[in-house]
């Protein structure tokens, strides 16, 4: 697990000054593989110079200016590519605007640093022994998603998600992190010659992810740059390798949840604003209730269905929608009504990954392979509904978010209650 703050409209903020660092929770029938896996992991209190086999590795981007302090937009006309002069939202627009701005003036809809930074250090390199490592990867950004590609290293051998392990070990090309998605993986460079320098590489683009393949469908990441993560540089082993190989553990594995004793249907949506209009003058955003067009986006929402289908888009302090019953086993349908994919994390629980089905006509498609077991974090993509199956056991007032952070804070974001 993780953990990161979560002040209610600076998150975003907050966690891009710093904080945000791992939980490891051992013990329990949940965590009785069979096997021995790679380690340790660091600990408190541990001699300097320790040798670590288990390593938790987060992944963010970041800016800098060049005085190395961190860079990050304070006006809204930084997403739209203008200089703070040439895009100013007034908080009282004309009054034949209809009303005071719906449009946050230092929010930016999305936020991509041109850095890599891995717990804590810029493009790092690791020394890595000729055996067996863990690593748990975890995706730390505000908004990008991360495609990791190892170039001429070895396999992916993931081991397991959010929630806990995998049913079994899966050998994957790739790992495909949303923003606040985990991995537990044991990389395996026992053959690899001593010396041998490997980068692991970034595949997912510069802008919102979408879904679908690397130089197909979208561009990657600048390979000089974002496209580009950290270096594993290969050193002789001091000691024998005590962990087994990936292939033959056998990992534990959760009772699957029964059946759904309800279903809703929630949505995320995209809006423009109500009272914000512009038009383009030389090149400068200028406010224009009269003729402009509506400015956008104003926000990313969570929400409920309307009885035709569509979304109905739900702010944070409107009433609660979302009540499951102590107990009871949920399915929650989440309509992707944007034009983006989004990683929807839901509190307080883990939940299986059902299906996804292309929204209309289309047949379900079966979860990826890496999303057994459970999750607490789900990449819905646009134009699906994906489905999720929860036991919501414990009451409370929780709440359910889309975690790239931009969206979250502005304001994708609803409570959800359990129990009366
Ligand atoms: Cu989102």
């Amino acid at each position: 697990m993780w953990y990161h703050d979560h002040t209610l409209g600076m998150t975003r903020a907050n966690v891009y000054a710093g904080p945000a660092g791992f939980y490891l929770l051992r013990g329990g029938p949940d965590d009785a593989v069979v096997g021995t896996l790679p380690g340790p992991a660091p600990a408190l209190g541990d001699r300097a110079g320790r040798d670590y086999f288990e390593i938790p590795i987060v992944i963010q981007d970041r800016s800098f200016t060049e005085d190395g302090d961190l860079f990050y937009p304070d006006n809204r006309a930084f997403f739209d590519g203008l200089d703070p002069s040439q895009l100013q939202i007034p908080f009282m627009p004309d009054p034949a605007c209809g009303g005071p701005s719906d449009v946050a003036p230092i929010w930016n809809p999305e936020f991509f640093g041109n850095s890599i930074v891995v717990n804590g250090a810029t493009w790092p390199s690791l020394d890595v022994q000729r055996r067996r490592y863990r690593f748990h990867f975890l995706n730390g950004c505000d908004t990008r998603f991360l495609i990791l590609r190892m170039d001429d290293g070895p396999p992916f051998w993931q081991i397991g998600n959010e929630g806990g392990f995998l049913p079994a070990p899966i050998q994957v090309p790739r790992l495909l992190l949303g923003p606040a998605e985990r991995a537990d993986v044991i990389l395996d460079f026992t053959n690899v010659p001593t010396g041998s320098q490997i980068i692991l590489r970034n595949l997912a683009p510069d802008e919102p992810f979408g879904g679908g393949a690397p130089g197909v469908d979208f561009e990657p990441a600048d390979p000089d740059t974002t496209g580009q993560v950290m270096r594993f540089r290969v050193v002789p082993a001091t000691a024998p390798d005590p962990s087994t190989p990936p292939s033959e553990l056998v990992l534990p594995t959760l009772a699957p949840l029964g059946a759904a004793t309800n279903t809703r249907q929630v949505s995320l949506n995209e809006q423009e604003s109500a009272t914000v209009r512009v038009s383009t003058e030389d090149g400068n955003v200028v406010l224009d209730c009269t003729n402009g067009e509506p400015f956008a986006p104003a926000e990313a929402d969570l929400g409920t269905l309307n009885p035709d289908g569509t979304g109905k888009p739900l702010g944070w302090d409107e009433p609660l929608t979302e009540n499951p019953a102590v107990g009871a086993i949920e399915v929650w349908e989440i309509h992707n009504f944007t034009e983006d994919a989004h990683p929807i994390h839901i509190h307080e629980i883990t939940f299986e990954v059902v299906n996804r089905q292309p929204s209309g006509d289309g047949d379900p498609r079966p979860p990826e392979s890496w999303e057994a077991g459970r999750k607490d974090t789900v990449i819905a993509y646009p134009g699906e509904v994906t489905r999720v199956k929860a036991l919501f056991d414990r009451p409370g007032l929780f709440v359910w978010h889309c975690h790239i952070l931009e969206h979250e804070d502005n304001e994708m974001m609803r409570p959800y209650r359990i129990g009366p």
